[in-house]
């Protein structure tokens, strides 16, 4: 395994800042060290991003998927609207686990419907930043 791609959507870089009832009190820089610290007792790679800008997505979705390096995605809101994020994954082959912190489907109804759940390996909602580590784990165990 080369690296695992780990890629953040839109406004995650908030977390641990606003809405800590829905989202927790965890920031993104504390998710990407928890990652970091499993991912280097592995002797793996770990790239984590973040970028509020579809395009952005879409380049590291087609960067992973041709080094063939598993992703776990959080793609935030992006998840409910992006046909070019599914369109990624499904051209460029990426295997992606789709994460969420919360779950998903115990909130708004616009929140039900995932255009990346179709595209994705698997899907972990609900956790917290524990999502991510499940995630990591089932990379580290599966693929
Ligand atoms: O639960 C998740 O991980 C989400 O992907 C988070 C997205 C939301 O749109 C998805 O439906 C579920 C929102 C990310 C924005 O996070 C914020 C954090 C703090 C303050 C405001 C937004």
């Amino acid at each position: 395994m080369t690296a695992i791609h780990v890629l953040n959507g839109p406004n995650l870089n908030l977390l641990g800042k606003r809405e800590p009832a829905i989202y927790g009190s965890a920031s993104l820089d504390d998710i990407r060290d928890l990652l970091q610290a499993r991912c280097a007792a592995r002797g793996v790679t770990l790239v984590f991003r973040q970028s509020n800008h579809e395009g952005d997505l879409v380049s590291w979705i087609q960067e992973a998927g041709q080094a063939k390096a598993p992703v776990i995605l959080n793609a935030g809101a992006l998840t409910h609207t992006s046909i070019a994020l599914y369109d990624a994954i499904k051209g460029s082959e990426a295997s992606v686990i789709e994460v969420h912190l919360s779950n998903v489907h115990a909130r708004e109804s616009f929140r039900h419907h995932s255009y990346i759940s179709p595209a994705a390996r698997g899907v972990i909602a609900g956790f917290g930043p524990t999502s991510y580590l499940l995630a990591l784990d089932a990379i580290f165990e599966k693929l």
